[in-house]
């Protein structure tokens, strides 16, 4: 197994790497009759792309999702889905200096290491632009959950460095490139990163993501639990170093009388569950966080090794994002939808006949 695909009953293969001709992907399991154009692939695509504002990588690709199959007359017909995506703005020649030499904090060191084939030009397999295609299936798996569940699937930037949202407003948002929900901060979200790329550093960040409207019932106890899931699934995002569910790690902290969501007719009183016990969905909203990395590429020098293994001063040039975090709050969601609708799939196959059991909690009390 080279794993490429995941999920079991919704599987997405990703194919490509960032300087070849293109990327891909191939979705299998997805539900007949769901309708989708490729024009409804635009909105989350230039969301997650780079070049959209000053403070991402300035690589411009076009970004435009053919479908190859698996939809006819504007609709899914059950077989496997094609997506591809042409590759128009690789610069390889910004690589050049990076031939015989590693970039510390970066895949290129271990990808050498297990397949024994160096391929310098940019991160290729292991470059963020492989999550284009992960975002392009999930506009599928976004879709379907809205129109059979009313799971809406969204998040935002929590955290950049040591800087935290002062207010929160979903609607704040969508307005401004950092995904960020307090938008009286913007200008210093701004002034910090500009002050970043002028130093040639880059910074870590903090990402959330939240599915409201997740019936009870979803996740599969012991090893297929929606928390496990998810955190996989997050986890394999480029530069992710960490994952939390609700409370995350900063239960340790809690005391049980905290930390337990107390339960009354109206709904649950909190949500440090994160909308999930037992590795089986609440009804709660789904909430869960990621922690990226700085990352590596970066214009500060740093130590490292050549091919030969002697000693070497690397600097990365080329068009790299500061902070990686800006463009990776679609990609979270991406993730979060494609482990919800596998999982939406999986309860319908074998609890299907269960139905609503009683009692039923509105979800989180307001
Ligand atoms: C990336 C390096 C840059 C980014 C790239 C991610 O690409 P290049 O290989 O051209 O230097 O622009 O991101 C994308 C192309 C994308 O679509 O997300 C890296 O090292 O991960």
């Amino acid at each position: 197994m080279s794993s490429n695909s995941f999920g079991k009953l919704f599987t997405v293969t990703t194919f490509g790497e960032s300087h070849g001709p293109a990327i891909g992907c191939v979705i299998d399991g997805c539900p007949p009759g769901l309708a989708i154009a490729p024009e409804e692939f635009r909105t989350d695509i230039d969301r997650r792309a780079t070049g959209k504002s000053r403070y991402t990588s300035q690589r411009h690709e076009a970004d435009d999702v053919e479908i190859l199959s698996g939809v006819f007359e504007g609709r899914t017909t059950g077989t496997p889905i094609a997506l591809l995506i042409r590759n128009t703005d690789a610069r390889s020649k910004d690589y050049n200096d990076l031939v015989d030499t590693f970039r510390p904090g970066h895949a290129d060191y271990t990808y050498l290491q297990k397949y024994g084939v160096r391929d310098h030009r940019g991160g290729g397999r292991s470059s963020a632009r492989e999550t284009t295609m992960r975002v392009a299936a999930a506009v599928v798996a976004k879709k379907w959950l809205a129109e059979k569940f009313g799971v809406r699937v969204r998040g935002y930037l929590a955290q950049i460095g040591a800087i935290v949202p002062r207010a929160f407003d979903w609607d704040a948002v969508e307005t401004n490139p950092f995904f960020w929900p307090d938008a009286s901060m913007v200008p210093e979200l701004e002034s910090h990163i500009n002050a970043l790329r002028k130093s040639g550093d880059s910074t870590g960040a903090r990402v959330t993501v939240v599915a409201d409207g997740v019936p009870p019932g979803w996740g599969e106890p012991i090893y297929g639990k929606l928390d496990g899931d998810l955190a996989s699934a997050l986890m394999s995002i480029n530069a992710v170093k960490g994952v939390e569910i609700g409370a995350g790690f900063a239960s340790i902290a809690q005391k049980g009388s905290e930390h337990r969501d107390e339960i009354t007719p109206a709904g649950f009183l909190s949500n440090n569950a994160g909308g999930i016990l037992g590795g089986i969905s609440s009804g709660q909203a789904v909430v869960a966080s990621i922690a990226l990395k700085p990352t590596s590429s970066i214009l500060i020098p740093g130590r490292s090794v050549n091919l030969e293994g002697e000693p070497v001063e690397v600097v990365t040039k080329g068009r790299h994002d500061p902070c990686v975090g800006i463009r990776a709050t679609p990609i979270a969601e991406a993730m979060v939808a494609l482990v919800l609708m596998d999982h939406a799939l999986r309860h319908r196959a074998q609890c299907g006949d269960v139905g609503e059991v009683s009692p039923r909690v509105p979800g989180t009390a307001k």
